[in-house]
């Protein structure tokens, strides 16, 4: 079982249990599986692989530009609507808004889905070159490289007219083309020299949008998303006649590639033998997996409704079975000459620490089944 703290504090904000987790309130889903995660602040530890990539994306900045960037990784994850949505400009019918990606706390208050929520709020503070981590929080799917909490690290730089003036390319094509040799080096710093490719994008908060992509292990890996700022986010928050870069990347992809780490849950591992791997300043070091644990497979089959989501199902595996779930893949699906459909979802069951007893699974899979009945709406065949 999790300890529940019923009152926390992060970056000065109080955080009470009841205020976050409020069952039968319409307008509230979040379970106490994800108000358990908040404050631990992963990405806070030296001794983390979250924290040692903090800490060397940190040297990379400091040592090409000695003085220039702000840094903040104790921002409150708790955010407004209006810093996680209208802020960036994501659209209202943007399926992020939905109550099925997002967790809301209430209809005006959530859990930052991403770093870009504290863009603004910076710009309005004053702040030109800035660099934010975070935790994120996501309703979605469970397997090995998803996990409803990661962290994000936001990039955000500010360019005014006589920066640009000189090279003889506008504002944007000169914050764009910054943006690529600023990343590229990172992509160096971190990897080495390694091959990698842009591959345009699209995010309602940038324009142009790429994503950067590094060939590694026999593919090409998405590590991060950016872009030149849309105006208007400039011109909402006091920088008129400025251009500007942002970039938003995850911690966890890249430190699963940096430290050889195969599962995204090891990150949250009090495990010593995955504790004891990490220490500050060293991020050359490849994790050696300890033996893998026997897997267990179950299968539960019902007839959904409409109102049926598949991060609804595997919200409620999580909420029971917590990191012992390891994944959740739908295997067979059909609809009937009554229009009724069928799924079935296969779990995977395993522990990163130990081994699971048939009992102790099976009584998982009991809590599931009643539970998939009693929340889902649907019916168990
Ligand atoms: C964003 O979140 C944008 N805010 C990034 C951005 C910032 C773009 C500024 C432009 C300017 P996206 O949803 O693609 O974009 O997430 C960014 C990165 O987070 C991804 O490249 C990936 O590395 C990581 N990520 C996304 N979802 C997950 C997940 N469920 N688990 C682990 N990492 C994830
Ligand atoms: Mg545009």
């Amino acid at each position: 079982g999790e300890i529940l703290s019923t009152l926390l504090e992060v970056g000065g904000v109080k955080i009470s249990r009841d205020d976050v987790v409020r069952e039968n309130d319409p307008t509230n889903n979040v379970p106490d599986s994800i108000f358990s995660k908040i404050g631990l602040q992963l990405h806070r530890r030296d001794n983390h692989p979250l924290g040692i990539l903090k800490q060397e994306i940190y040297s990379y900045f400091d040592n090409n530009f000695p003085g220039l960037f702000n840094k903040f990784d104790n921002l409150c994850p708790v955010v407004s609507v209006k810093m996680n949505f209208d802020d960036v400009l994501v659209p209202h019918d943007h399926v992020s808004r939905t109550y099925n990606d997002t967790y809301y706390i209430n209809a005006e208050t959530v859990l930052r889905c991403h770093t870009s929520a504290h863009q603004a709020e910076l710009l309005r503070e004053g702040h030109s070159y800035f660099l934010v981590t975070g935790d994120v929080y996501r309703r979605d799917s469970v397997d090995s490289t998803h996990y409803p909490v990661f962290h994000q690290m936001e990039g955000f730089r500010v360019f005014t007219p006589v920066d640009w003036e000189a090279s003889g390319v506008d504002g944007t094509s000169y914050a764009a083309m910054d943006l690529k040799k600023t990343l590229e080096g990172l992509a160096q710093h971190l990897f080495g020299n390694v091959e990698m490719r842009w591959v345009d994008a699209y995010f309602p908060f940038t324009d142009p949008s790429f994503e950067l992509e590094i060939y590694f292990q026999g593919n090409w890996m998405e590590v991060l998303g950016c872009g030149v700022t849309e105006q208007k986010i400039l011109i909402n928050n006091g920088r008129a006649g400025s251009t500007a870069w942002a970039f938003g990347l995850g911690l966890e992809r890249l430190a699963m590639v940096l430290f050889d780490i195969p599962d995204i849950r090891l990150f949250w591992s009090s495990d010593l033998r995955f504790t004891s791997q990490f220490s500050s300043g060293q991020l050359g070091v490849k994790f050696k997996s300890f033996s893998k644990f026997p897997p267990c497979y179950k299968d539960i089959s019902f007839w959904i409704s409409e109102s049926f989501t598949e991060n609804n199902f595997c919200e409620v595996v999580r909420g029971i079975a917590g990191d012992l779930a390891e994944q959740v893949s739908l295997i067979d699906s059909f609809t009937n000459k009554k229009g009724m459909t069928s799924h079935c979802y296969r779990i995977t069951y395993r522990s990163m620490e130990r081994s699971l007893t048939d009992e102790e699974i099976n009584e998982l899979q009991g809590r599931v089944r009643d539970e998939v009945e009693n929340k889902l709406n649907v019916t168990i065949r």
